[in-house]
């Protein structure tokens, strides 16, 4: 069956070309799947357009939008060993893993229902003129251009798609192209829920032949987008001379504050947690440690004996913590992050290549890695390096904890560990980050704003921002006793 979703109808691409999707565990083939290219695109386009502007999703009640949309999180439950598989094949990501986001994304869809539900009534507004009649609305944007990345892709394609349909709006999703199978399984789950033909579109390929049409069309309202920084800035560059509406969440290199008062076993645990998940490969990765001198030996003696032991291996290893990096070009970046360091003045203290385990060498696997003596300014300080790679910078007190901390061009998310209740508040209040962990890392409920400061992006996911990104606010003025006015008699 052909896996590009325009118009209601499965179809393949117009040119007929095809992408084979490999498992960055051991580079077995997954699936060919068909590759998009401008027709597409524009095919794809127009139907989101025709949709919105003649089609009965915009004008289907909120109520109603609002249980279609529990419908698919009901889906979701019901397919999730199925999905969790596709996820996993596609990324390397371990299996338990997977399964926890999508009980995450049933919840994404539930949360946007509920609120799509009590959405509605809009604002009475007290104009202190009597004979008057004025409301805030909120109505849809219109046709959204979804353009999600491969690292979690149900669960970032879940976080947009669900406030686009609450919101009302048509949507044309591209999905990364190393990662496709899921965003094709939520389409047909959308289907099987019941959105009408057009409102949903979905097309695979490159982000140059299919993401440039999607962020220029003068037909696209609002471009929603999350991946790379450089990406980010091209996708505002493209959306600029049709002033459209743009969503961007760009990543980070998140700092972890350790603080000497900290209960050690918990920021050890949570240290490790904050870099190695997923092999580094997560936008709110605590790639920077960032210790209180006193702490540093203890802290990083122990973070390295339990990073050297964690186990790496594929999706379906129920021994593995975590799996390969997504690609052999990424794993490629990582390494060139880490030589840098080196050649900068860092300390390897562990990791810092390939596992020697021979029954890992097809995958895409790099070793836990810990930079000590790291310092402001180094590449691998500075960028993300997406990877398994912690770097450790150490501080004297608070002040300088915050400028070390505040010492970026990102600001997604930090973490602070202090057992004083004071200096958690005043750090938590100094960090220029859109989350701030105190005590834990990683945690996100879809009730709260995620989003970044600085050049982590624009706007917020989740949370009622993360709905209003979707919305226009209309002000419908209605004078009640309409009477001459005489302004120029
Ligand atoms: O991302 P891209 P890449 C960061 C991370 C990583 C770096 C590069 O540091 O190493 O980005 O990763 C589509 N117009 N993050 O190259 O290119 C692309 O097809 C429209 C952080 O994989 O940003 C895919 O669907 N779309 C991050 C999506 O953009 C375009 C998660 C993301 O790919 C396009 C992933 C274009 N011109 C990487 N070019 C996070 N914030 O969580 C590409 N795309």
């Amino acid at each position: 069956m052909p896996e590009l979703y325009i118009d209601g109808r499965w179809t393949a691409a117009v040119d007929g070309r095809t992408r084979e999707i490999r498992c960055p565990a051991d580079g077995s083939l997954v699936a060919i799947v068909d590759e998009a290219g401008p027709k597409d695109a524009a095919a794809a386009i127009a139907a989101a357009r025709d949709a919105f502007d003649r089609g009965p999703w915009p004008r289907t009640p909120a109520a109603e939008r609002g249980r279609l949309l529990q419908r698919v999180a009901d889906l979701l439950e019901r397919d999730k060993s199925d999905l969790a598989r596709a996820e996993s094949l596609d990324t390397g990501k371990r299996l338990v893993e997977s399964e926890y986001d999508l009980d995450d994304i049933a919840n994404c869809f539930r949360y946007f229902g509920d609120l799509a539900a009590g959405s509605e009534a809009g604002r009475v507004i007290e104009t202190g003129r009597p004979g008057t009649d004025s409301r805030v609305v909120h109505e849809p944007v219109g046709v959204c251009s979804l353009i999600t990345p491969w690292n979690y892709p149900l669960l970032q394609t879940a976080w947009k798609v669900a406030p686009a349909l609450a919101a009302g709006n048509t949507f044309v999703l591209k999905p990364s192209e190393l990662t496709p199978h899921t965003a094709i399984a939520l389409m047909r789950l959308l289907r099987e829920a019941g959105l009408p033909g057009g409102a949903g579109n979905l097309l695979l390929g490159a982000g140059p032949a299919v993401g440039t049409p999607l962020t220029g069309d003068e037909r696209v309202d609002l471009v929603s987008f999350t991946g790379g920084v450089a990406t980010g800035r091209a996708i505002m560059a493209a959306a600029a001379p049709t002033v459209k509406k743009i969503a961007l969440e760009l990543g980070g290199k998140n700092p972890n504050i350790v603080f000497a008062d900290a209960d050690f076993e918990t920021a050890v645990d949570h240290a490790l947690m904050a870099v190695f998940l997923h092999s580094g490969q997560v936008c709110s990765a605590g790639a920077r440690l960032l210790v209180q001198q006193e702490l540093h030996d203890a802290l990083v003696d122990e973070i390295v004996a339990r990073a050297r032991r964690i186990p790496l291996g594929g999706p379906f290893d129920g021994h593995a913590r975590t799996g390969p990096l997504i690609s052999a070009a990424h794993r490629e970046k990582v390494e060139a992050y880490v030589a840098a360091g080196l050649e900068e003045g860092a300390v390897l203290r562990c990791g810092g290549k390939r596992p020697d385990d021979p029954a890992l060498s097809k995958g895409y696997y790099y070793l836990p890695t810990v930079l000590d003596d790291c310092v402001p300014g180094m590449s691998v300080v500075r960028d993300e390096s997406f990877g398994p790679v912690l770097t450790v910078e150490r501080f004297r007190d608070e002040d300088e904890a915050l400028a070390l901390a505040n010492d970026t061009m990102y600001g997604l998310a930090a973490g602070v560990f202090t057992q004083d209740a004071g200096r958690a508040r005043r750090v938590a209040s100094g960090l220029r980050a859109g989350t701030v962990w105190i005590n834990d890392f990683h945690p996100y409920v879809p009730q709260a704003e995620w989003g970044g400061m600085k050049q982590s992006g624009i706007g917020r996911e989740l949370g009622p921002a993360g709905l209003a990104e979707y919305q226009e606010a209309k002000h419908i003025w209605w004078n009640t006793s309409p009477q001459p006015q005489r302004w120029f008699e």
